[in-house]
């Protein structure tokens, strides 16, 4: 990426003294390398002390629709829009005819003019150009009629015949009118993943950590990369939408660490079609994983804990990375833990990024800190309500931002007891869900659904999140032994109680939870119950999906747990469909 940087730079000051009026940055077919060509230039115009105008243009080579690199048309945008371009079009590997649908994409997405400059037609097999100006110039002429373009040219095989036939065809034809494109933090990996304001709870995977992993941590240091990449995709497979990586630990050389994986991570497009999130404490950690990413992807974190300046400065350069940054409640105090000094943090440092130094605030997510409740230290009894009072406060005031936090981090204090930590997530993020926030940090696979959470559980665990009475956290731990996992014999016989039920409240039960343990015999039950096997299908199953639907609709499920559910749903059609 250095290497790249220092040649842009080198090429675009001589282009600049050679006197040109605008950059144009072509032909990409790999987004990272043209992330160092914007890096440069930015670079180079903020050493100059002016700019010029930049062009983009990105290359879908083949049919797949995606450049060169894996990316589709959209998630390249969202990767390249932080330069701000005069114009952002497609040309090369292609003819007119087979570039037209990526170029309707592209006009859909990018608020900004559009360029086309496409091949004339395709090779003919001795890699000459048989496209005559004439047809070319019709095929490119209806881009304009449509309203796809702003600006039009020839790449390979086209000559100034071509170029005059266009020029002939579109001159009476109005420019394509920009859209106004909604405001929206547009992150990408390989694929696009917008989120706006009617956008559900995005899940972040944290289990790429080796400090919130021990089984991260020792397949990062044993080097053994291959089954660290199956922790990656198996979080994406169950739901994350984003993933967290964190090589922060004494024992490893992080950076080294982050690069290794990151270009690891590249490569598998079962993992990279979502976008990362780059999670150190250590800037230089931050840049070196910045420096691996072709995606639009977040920078965790940021803050004003060691002064503003630090802040502004690291603030533009995430910019000029292309990254959105999540800015921790952190000042030159510390960490904040009221609701008043987080609220006090988040307006500091929205003001600051927002109005000094023009960044996007769609591009911002406050994380209020999470912090453990239920410690047994009374000062910590009011952490979740002021985290989430932050939250809704972010929301309601500071326009655009969205927040975050590390959602296992409040069920510290009942490590070894993953039941009850699941179900004080799942209560904590039913209210800050409620209170708008935009994501978290968590485990997908694990999420519990909060109307599933025992009563007597989910009372007391409110009491604690809700900071409802002084000796919430006595009473809640008073029970908590009773729902560890493999707990007493009433507890296993109540988990399995469900079993007793009529079948379709059974298939209801085990779409909604997820579990595939008994879902062939009981789809055979109903089956035998239904005068046609359809009728299992369209009446039991699809219930039990109305009712995921419906909690999902509700924010008490999340993604992870509606993959889960999809593939109990496939397993009782697939049973079914011989039938
Ligand atoms: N805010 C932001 N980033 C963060 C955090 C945050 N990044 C790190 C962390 N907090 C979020 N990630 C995790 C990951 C794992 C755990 C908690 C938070 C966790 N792990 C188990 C434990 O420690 O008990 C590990 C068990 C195991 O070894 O598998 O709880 O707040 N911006």
């Amino acid at each position: 990426f250095n290497e790249l940087v220092t040649a842009y730079q080198q090429a675009a000051l001589a282009l600049i003294e050679g006197g040109s009026d605008i950059l144009l940055i072509e032909t990409i077919f790999d987004t990272l390398n043209a992330k160092a060509a914007i890096y440069a230039v930015k670079d180079l115009f903020d050493q100059l002390g002016f700019s010029l105008p930049i062009m983009i243009s990105g290359t879908i080579t083949d049919a797949s629709g995606r450049t060169l690199s894996g990316q589709t048309t959209e998630a390249f945008w969202n990767s390249i829009e932080h330069a701000q371009p005069i114009s952002v079009g497609l040309n090369c590997a292609l003819g007119a005819t087979e570039l037209r649908p990526y170029l309707e994409e592209l006009s859909n997405c990018a608020g900004t003019q559009i360029s086309a400059h496409p091949n004339a037609g395709l090779p003919n097999a001795f890699g000459e150009y048989d496209q005559t100006p004439e047809e070319m110039a019709d095929i490119v002429g209806e881009f304009a009629q449509a309203g796809l373009v702003n600006i039009i040219g020839g790449c390979c095989g086209t000559s100034p015949a071509h170029i005059k036939a266009i020029a002939d065809k579109v001159a009476d034809t109005s420019p394509r009118v920009i859209p106004d494109i909604p405001v929206a933090c547009r992150l990408s990996g390989l694929e696009p993943f917008n989120i706006d304001k009617n956008s559900l709870f995005v899940n972040v995977g944290e289990r790429c950590n080796v400090t919130g992993s021990a089984r991260f941590k020792r397949l990062i240091i044993e080097e053994d990369y291959d089954t660290a990449l199956d922790v990656a995709r198996d979080q994406v497979e169950n739901g994350a939408q984003v993933i967290d990586i964190n090589m922060d630990e004494g024992m490893l050389d992080a950076k080294s660490a982050m690069v290794t994986f990151l270009n690891l991570v590249a490569s598998e497009p079962d993992i990279s079609k979502v976008p990362v999130m780059v999670d150190s404490s250590k800037w230089e950690v931050i840049e070196a994983g910045l420096q691996c990413i072709q995606g639009k992807g977040i920078v965790n974190s940021i803050s004003i804990k060691e002064g503003e300046e630090t802040f502004r400065r690291q603030a533009r350069l995430c910019r000029n990375y292309g990254a959105a940054v999540v800015v921790m409640a952190f000042d030159e105090q510390g960490q904040a833990d009221t609701e008043a000094r987080k609220i006090e943090i988040c307006q500091r440092s929205y003001d600051i990024l927002v109005n000094d130094i023009g960044f996007p605030p769609q591009d911002i997510i406050f994380d209020p800190n999470i912090f453990a409740v239920a410690t047994g230290i009374d000062e910590h009894n009011n952490y979740a309500v002021d985290f989430i009072n932050a939250v809704q406060f972010i929301r309601d005031n500071l326009p655009h931002a969205m927040s975050s936090g590390g959602v296992s981090n409040v069920s510290f204090s009942f490590r070894g007891n993953n039941p009850v930590r699941e179900a004080i997530h799942a209560v904590f993020l039913y209210h800050a869900i409620k209170a708008g926030l935009t994501m978290g940090i968590v485990n997908a696979g694990l999420l519990e659904i909060v109307e599933e959470i025992p009563k007597e559980l989910r009372n007391k665990v409110e009491d604690v999140i809700l900071n409802r009475s002084s000796d919430a956290t006595e009473a809640l731990l008073s029970i908590a032994e009773n729902y560890r996992a493999g707990g007493t014999a009433e507890k296993k016989a109540e988990d399995l109680a469900w079993r007793e039920w009529p079948v379709n409240k059974r298939l209801e039960h085990a779409l909604v939870k997820g579990i595939t343990t008994y879902i062939l015999e009981d789809a055979e039950a109903a089956r035998i119950e239904a005068s046609r096997p359809i009728e299992v299908i369209e009446g039991p199953l699809m219930d039990g999906m109305n009712v995921v639907g419906d909690l999902f609709g509700d924010g008490k499920m999340f993604l992870p747990q509606v993959v889960k559910s999809a593939r109990v749903m496939k397993q009782a059609v697939a049973h079914l469909i011989p039938f």
